[in-house]
């Protein structure tokens, strides 16, 4: 009962290294939760919602055996050898009338495991399926092409040493993304040498401790990014010594913003000319700006056009490649799945594009629906619960009962799960060795595959065991394909290493199946409970191939193989995580393509003048703008499905301004409607100092069902995307504009 395990949370990507006691009348709860100080990353940090991870090992929509629709809506349980048979037969049935391109996949991780879309890759192979999509494809691959087309790699922001933190459209306080975020921020707001500029319609706890808060119009922030770089240019406030050594397309920047009348964008901005001039000159006295840039701006109007004004911002200022500005981390597993946006691909149906090898998640119910040859026709939903996170849910269940078959893998009875034809129970990530790719730091980066701290119930299965079988249940791998490789195992690393260098690289049919194989040859020999980290080998042999010189400072040196050999090594033996890249600073700029940053992006400059149009005339049927999906306290995405995790008072409730309840004559605890042209929900109000008029806000990851102790399911909460509209999206990027919600709000007589 008092041996601590070590382990991490899962509910967002920082994933802090923590510390479990396990006890409980079955010895399976989470009974005593602290950080994990050896934790390379996170050095013993811990927020609030780490101590409360027992409501998501234990809850009552556990699944623990595979499931089968029955004609008439309802489940019955099968046994594993059924379901894998059934599916396998299906979705080759499905690739042979209509081609695997029609076998969509979405998912493959969520905040806290991304070896399920490691092993999923080998059922995609053996299936032919091409086209995928999941989270990032509604938040980061505007931000992702920009990136791409500007350096060709991706930067994130040196909070910890910057003298200016920019946060747009972010909160850190509470949605993290930076390590040990609640230190961070603190140690910035209280050093009078160091500023922080939030840019946020709302005060939000990170706006509170600010030195500068924009409160932008909501939506406003092209306006207000645009007028910025405009104060650059026009006050020549640009780092020249920077720009010239390592930028290219100054000249049309400087041609282009030259003429943005500052005053009248700012206005648009809803933002005092003055104290964007006054923000300006802070960042360019500054020595150092780190910026973020998040879901308040990634999810709104002009997203794309503002990722790339962000950039602007801090590239014209010079801020990249030194301490406190921006780096350019190497990740153990690239996420966004190839280069970006330099490749063009389109979706088969709507023609969207394709970034980062995902497809917009706004598009995927249209791309069903239609009628049309290239519709996707079956799809397999894995650790996502798009039923509920993608815009428009009513169009998206009716996407899903249009296909021939829906899989879903997950450890709950989800809301996509409710829709599915078959549901696979996976072990929960506690139960089983699991890892992110979320890998962003810098100089020292960090990977943890977290070994399991209790043994799975019976009747489930990992994922990569799943895989392992689907891929074997459709013929694409047999015995004779893995016995090489198994005994080559046996021998040792090298031995396995020229193996399967000899035998399955250059042979195109087995290198797209390597996890599924590392999985059935490697995984024997593996210390007990890491079998699912097989995978890992192939990522440590990639990357010691690209990146040699990063490894070798954090101890991995030698031939390719052999420190790959050596990391795959200290990966399954240190529970608390490895450092596996030690950067330096220098490199950063060599990283960037071509070592010079693009700042022209021919199709953005021209987009730029959406921002002189004349305003649209006022919504008179939805005054107010709503942001659907906002992070709080103890919200996590839909990872925790009891309600009772939330012991904290109107975590669910709609956040309004004082002036806009004093109209309506409401106050908090009233319940009101809340309509938009998709949908209406009743809510309690929650009346807040920190809105702005006009602009109202729900959490994000509520609205979800869960049963009582003798089954009958209620929902708590507004579900948001019953309120939002797939075709609201951007027009780059496909992203959803779910923080601009135009909305309704009538009062309701008390209760
Ligand atoms: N507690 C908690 N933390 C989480 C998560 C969670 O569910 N709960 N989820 C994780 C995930 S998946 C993600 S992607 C991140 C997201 O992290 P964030 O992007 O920080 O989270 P949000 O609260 O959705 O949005 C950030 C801010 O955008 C503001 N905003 C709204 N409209 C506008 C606008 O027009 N302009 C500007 N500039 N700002 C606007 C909102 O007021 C809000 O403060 O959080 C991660 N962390
Ligand atoms: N309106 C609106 N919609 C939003 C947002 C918003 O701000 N507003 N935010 C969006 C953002 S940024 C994100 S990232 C998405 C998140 O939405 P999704 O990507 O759909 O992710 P989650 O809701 O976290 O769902 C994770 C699923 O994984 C399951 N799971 C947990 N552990 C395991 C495991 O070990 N194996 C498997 N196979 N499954 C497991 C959980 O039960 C859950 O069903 O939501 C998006 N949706
Ligand atoms: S939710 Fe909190 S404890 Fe968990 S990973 Fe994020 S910051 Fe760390
Ligand atoms: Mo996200």
């Amino acid at each position: 009962m008092t041996q601590w395990k070590p382990t991490a949370c899962i509910l967002c990507e920082c994933n802090c290294g923590l510390q479990v006691q396990l006890g409980g009348d079955d010895g399976r709860h989470l009974v005593r939760l602290r950080g994990d100080k050896a934790h390379p990353m996170s050095r013993g940090y811990a927020c609030e919602k780490a101590h409360r991870l027992d409501y998501y090992q234990n809850n009552r929509d556990r699944l623990t055996s595979p499931m089968r629709r029955r004609p008439d809506g309802t489940f019955e349980a099968i046994d594993w050898d059924t379901a894998i048979g059934e599916i396998a037969q299906r979705l080759a049935a499905v690739r042979d009338e209509h081609g695997g391109e029609s076998i969509f996949y979405y998912g493959g991780g969520g905040q806290g495991n991304h070896l399920p879309g490691a092993y999923a890759s080998a059922t995609r192979r053996a299936l032919g399926s091409r086209y995928r999509s999941n989270a990032l494809a509604q938040e980061k691959t505007g931000e992702m092409w920009v990136t791409a087309k500007m350096l060709g790699v991706y930067t994130r922001g040196d909070f910890e040493h910057c003298e200016v933190a920019m946060f747009i459209g972010k909160n850190p306080w509470h949605s993290h993304s930076i390590p040990r975020a609640r230190v961070t921020l603190k140690a910035i707001a209280k050093d009078p040498a160091r500023t922080m500029i939030v840019i946020d319609p709302r005060r939000s706890e990170t706006a509170a401790m600010a030195d500068i808060h924009l409160a932008v119009r909501p939506g406003g922030d092209a306006w207000l990014l645009a007028a910025m770089v405009a104060v650059l240019v026009q006050d020549d406030r640009l780092d020249h010594e920077f720009l010239t050594a390592h930028a290219e397309g100054v000249d049309a920047i400087v041609e282009r913003f030259g003429s943005i009348s500052i005053a009248d964008y700012c206005q648009r901005a809803g933002v005092d000319e003055a104290d964007v001039r006054r923000t300006v000159d802070v960042i360019a006295r500054a020595g150092s700006v780190a910026s973020f840039e998040d879901l308040g701006v990634q999810m709104n109007h002009n997203s794309t056009l503002v990722s790339y004004l962000h950039r602007l911002v801090w590239l014209l200022t010079g801020n990249l490649g030194k301490p406190g500005t921006h780096y350019v981390p190497t990740s153990l597993v690239n996420l966004g799945g190839g280069s970006g946006g330099n490749k063009q691909r389109t979706s088969p149906v709507v023609g969207a594009r394709i970034i980062g090898g995902l497809v917009p998640c706004n598009v995927i119910a249209e791309e069903i629906l239609a009628d049309h040859p290239a519709r996707y026709r079956a799809m397999i939903v894995e650790a996502a619960n798009p039923a509920h996170s993608l815009a428009d849910s009513q169009r998206f269940r009716e996407a899903m009962g249009a296909l021939d078959t829906l899989v879903v893998i997950d450890v709950a009875m989800t809301e996509t799960a409710q829709l599915a034809d078959y549901v696979l129970p996976t072990s929960t990530q506690y139960e089983k060795a699991e890892a992110t790719f979320f890998n962003f730091e810098f100089p020292e980066n960090g990977f943890h595959l977290r070994q399991p701290i209790l043994t799975p119930p019976p009747g489930v299965l990992s994922e990569a065991e799943i895989h392992a079988r689907l891929v074997e249940a459709l013929g694409a791998v047999t015995e004779d394909d893995i016995a090489p490789l198994r005994e080559a195992a046996t021998r040792g690393a090298p031995a396995f290493a020229q193996v399967f260098f000899t035998r399955v690289m250059p042979n195109p049919r087995l290198a797209g199946l390597a996890p599924v194989l590392l999985f059935r040859a490697l995984a024997p020999t593996l210390p007990e409970g890491l079998a699912e980290g097989a995978v890992l080998w192939g990522a440590a042999m990639r990357y010691a191939m690209q990146h040699g010189p990063s490894m070798a400072r954090a101890g991995f040196d030698g031939p390719a193989p052999v420190a790959a050999a050596a990391l795959f090594q200290a990966i399954l033996e240190r529970p608390s995580g490895v450092v596996f890249a030690v950067d330096e600073w220098n490199s950063c700029l060599e990283r960037v393509r071509g070592k010079r940053a693009q700042l022209v992006i021919p199709e953005l400059l021209q987009e730029l003048d959406v921002l002189d149009q004349p305003p649209p005339a006022e919504a008179k049927d939805y005054p107010f703008v709503l942001s659907a999906g906002e992070r709080r306290s103890l919200t996590a995405n839909t990872i925790v499905r009891n309600p009772d995790w939330r012991n904290k008072k109107l975590q669910e409730a709609l956040r309004m301004s004082p002036h806009d309840a004093q109209d309506l004559g409401i106050e908090t605890g009233d319940r009101v409607r809340l309509s938009t042209k998709r949908g209406s929900a009743v809510v309690v109000v929650d009346v807040s100092e920190m809105m702005r008029p006009g602009h109202v806000s729900l959490p994000n990851g509520l609205g979800l069902g869960y049963p009582d102790a003798q089954g009958a399911r209620s929902v708590t909460g507004v579900p948001a995307n019953e309120l939002t509209a797939a075709e609201d999206r951007d027009p780059f990027a496909g992203t959803p504009w779910h923080k601009h919600v135009p909305a309704r709000i009538e009062a309701l007589a008390s209760a």
